[in-house]
């Protein structure tokens, strides 16, 4: 009877915790200590830092805290020393980037030891794929922050600066220190005045927080905006309209970033275009932005529809102009070798490209991962992906190190995500993406933190002073909360991504989407006079010997771009990793599988264990109802819901098309699929 009191109390409270809609992010507001802050400059940024201490102050009331801006050689860049009451810093932005680290720890129960911070990357940057009339391409959180479109387009208003002054604020929370503030399909209008003014407006507001701004720049600009007769980047014509546009943009903001270039990619425009090679078109740019200290980031996203295999195409273009390029340039590889897919192994790039700096795009929006719908926790995918090792110089030489300055000289580091934020409410559509947002960020800062661990650290921020709010009676419900909230949410966080990665494309499938948004199963889809590698087909090769795309030596041979021993130990079916199986070799459906199963089998069990997985997840949600706001509780809970049937829906259709090709049964101890294929196949994937 007792025990059923209590329940009925904690419920009660519970259901009084007042609705969060999220927009808050990773850094509620709570009841701040009193607190004396000494610091002897004075800046925009110190007056922030100092602002954060005073309203969010978790330490011992009326204690005395000290910032001190001063050079210490064993503090790099914008990091930090931090101490139980002083950071020290050579930047202003060094103590702002303190504070944020000591309020964390606050938070999170993490005491603040004597300890230098620095940022593994001197630029950890968000690209913004949102477009001039404020859609964004591959956005799933409503319309862009910066871009709208209408008679005002161009106002800038007091709540256009809130926002920016907000979004700027939560980036630099995580050590976030650049934003790319429109789509790498650029617009010629980009470079136009109107445009440049508004860049200007965003960039004066975000200044105070350390965030530089970058342009995506269309490289045909020169002949689309001013009528020049090409765009050659060897027409001395070109090279004076740069340097003229680039002197523009200075004028307005002196401390600028720099373009980024999507080229020769998917039909953008670019210096192949007049026989030119990808280091004539980065470096003329490079030239233009050199005098003011701005950067070139060059996209490697590159392919064509010839006979090549897609994924070693941005390889044989790259490499040979390794060394090529000047030292204010540098290649931005996407993490894999295809596409942002739900697993890849990392692009063979990394680590190869030894005389030119590299840096690596990840996707941060949820094109390939089940949009702003899916719970899917990417960090755990970037841990693996940064602790690859390409063995370029050694066992050791993770893809982290090799981009991170720890084993070339390189003149510039740097790591970029491709955002997903937009104007919903909570920023991110989904309450969970802001942990990826969020996750970026850390690792940005700090390439080795664990997923797990910066899980943790989101989930306490997140939701964490609710659960103590609505703790009427002090530590006993806290306990509890840890027990029954952090560590069940912690783990579905952590398994998320191999759920989604085994109901969409276990094994090392991938690309086997329906066109265009990416969202939903189309393993099937191959219209006559499609580009061969834009359809499934190409990718999951299925036919009735077996399954996968064969990369060995007597395939298109992808494996040889990779340093030994991976190159041998990718190219013999006994030694490849398993979860890259049918990335690097076409197997018969009998193959024998490490389990003992057959191939077959184990593709059935793998789809059927990421949708069990997402039933787990809806019920470790539902298990944690009493301990967050209802509003909160009921979005994620529809979402999972939603999650779950489109597991399903991705389980059936993969696995009732290539049985066609298998013609073996689904096996006897698993569910069976409970859609029709001709029913999926007509089915309208966005609407799912
Ligand atoms: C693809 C996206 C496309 C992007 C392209 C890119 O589908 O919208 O423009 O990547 O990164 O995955 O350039």
């Amino acid at each position: 009877m007792k025990k059923a009191i209590s329940i009925f109390i904690f419920a009660l409270t519970a259901h009084c915790i007042s609705a969060e809609s999220g927009h808050q992010l990773w850094l509620r507001n709570s009841k701040a200590n009193p607190v004396t802050i000494v610091c002897k400059k004075k800046s925009a940024t110190i007056y922030l830092a100092m602002e954060e201490l005073q309203h969010g102050w978790q330490g011992a009331a009326n204690a005395s805290f000290v910032l001190t801006v001063k050079p210490d050689k064993a503090i790099k860049g914008d990091g930090f020393k931090l101490s139980a009451n002083n950071i020290q810093a050579n930047t202003d932005l060094g103590i702002l980037y303190g504070v944020y680290e000591l309020l964390r720890r606050q938070r999170t129960g993490r005491p603040a030891g004597n300890e230098t911070c620095n940022p593994d990357y001197e630029r950890r940057i968000l690209n913004h794929w949102d477009n001039l009339n404020g859609t964004i391409e591959r956005g799933y959180a409503g319309l862009s922050v910066f871009w709208r479109e209408g008679d005002n387009a161009f106002v800038v208003t007091e709540t256009d600066r809130q926002l920016w002054r907000e979004y700027a604020r939560a980036n630099a929370s995580v050590g976030i220190n650049g934003s790319v503030l429109n789509n790498v399909n650029a617009s010629p209008d980009m470079l136009t005045a109107e445009i440049l003014n508004r860049v200007k407006a965003i960039t004066d507001i975000l200044r105070p927080y350390g965030i530089k701004t970058y342009l995506s720049v269309k490289f045909s600009s020169p002949a689309m905006i001013d009528g020049l007769n090409d765009s050659d980047p060897l027409n001395p014509e070109v090279i004076k309209w740069w340097n003229n546009k680039v002197k523009e943009i200075y004028s307005l903001i002196p401390d600028f970033g720099g373009f980024l270039v999507k080229a020769n990619s998917e039909g953008q425009p670019g210096p192949q275009d007049y026989g030119r090679n990808h280091a004539d078109g980065a470096n003329m740019l490079a030239d233009a932005l050199k005098p003011y200290g701005g950067l070139v980031m060059w996209r490697a996203f590159v392919y064509k529809p010839s006979g090549e295999d897609r994924a070693k195409q941005a390889y044989n273009e790259f490499m040979p102009l390794d060394g090529q390029f000047r030292d204010n340039v540098i290649i931005q590889v996407k993490n894999g070798p295809v596409d942002f897919q739900p697993r890849e192994p990392f692009s063979p790039l990394f680590g190869a490209m030894k005389k030119t700096s590299v840096m690596a795009e990840l996707q941060i929006t949820q094109e390939y991962l089940g949009h702003s719908v899916h719970l899917v926790y990417l960090a755990p995918m970037w841990e693996e992906f940064l602790q690859s090792d390409t063995y370029q110089t050694g066992i050791g030489s993770t893809v982290a190190r090799c981009t991170d300055g720890s084993i070339y000289p390189l003149k510039h580091t740097a790591i970029a995500g491709v955002a997903n934020i937009g104007l919903d409410t909570n920023w991110c559509g989904h309450h969970f993406a802001q942990a990826n947002w969020y996750a970026f960020g850390r690792l940005a800062w700090n390439n080795h933190l664990t997923s797990e661990q910066i899980a943790g650290e989101w989930i306490k921020l997140t939701f964490g002073q609710i659960a103590e709010k609505a703790d009427p009676s002090g530590t006993v419900i806290k306990a509890e909360w840890n027990l029954n909230f952090l560590k069940p949410v912690k783990q579905m966080m952590s398994d998320s991504r191999e759920a989604a990665v085994n109901y969409m494309m276990p094994l090392g499938l991938h690309h086997i989407f329906a066109p265009e948004h990416h969202y939903g199963p189309g393993p099937w889809w191959a219209p006559g006079g499609v580009r061969k590698d834009w359809t499934p087909p190409y990718y999951h090769q299925a036919d009735s010997f077996g399954i996968g795309f064969n990369r060995t030596p007597s395939g298109s041979n992808a494996v040889s771009q990779y340093h030994e021993p991976l190159r041998s130990l990718f190219a013999d079916p006994q030694t490849c990793p398993e979860i890259f199986l049918l990335w690097f070799h076409h197997l018969p459906w009998n193959f024998k599988m490490k389990s003992g199963h057959t191939l077959w089998d184990e593709i059935c069990y793998h789809y059927d264990r990421g949708l069990q997985e997402v039933r787990q997840f809806q019920e470790a949600w539902d298990r944690a109802e009493p301990y967050i706001d209802h509003r909160r509780f009921t979005e994620v809970q529809s979402k999972l819901r939603e999650q779950c049937r489109n597991a399903q829906i991705w389980k059936d259709a993969c696995l009732l098309y290539f049985q066609q090709f298998s013609r073996k049964p689904v096996p006897y101890d698993m569910e069976r699929p409970v859609n029709d294929l001709e029913d999926l196949i007509k089915m309208d994937f966005r609407k799912l």
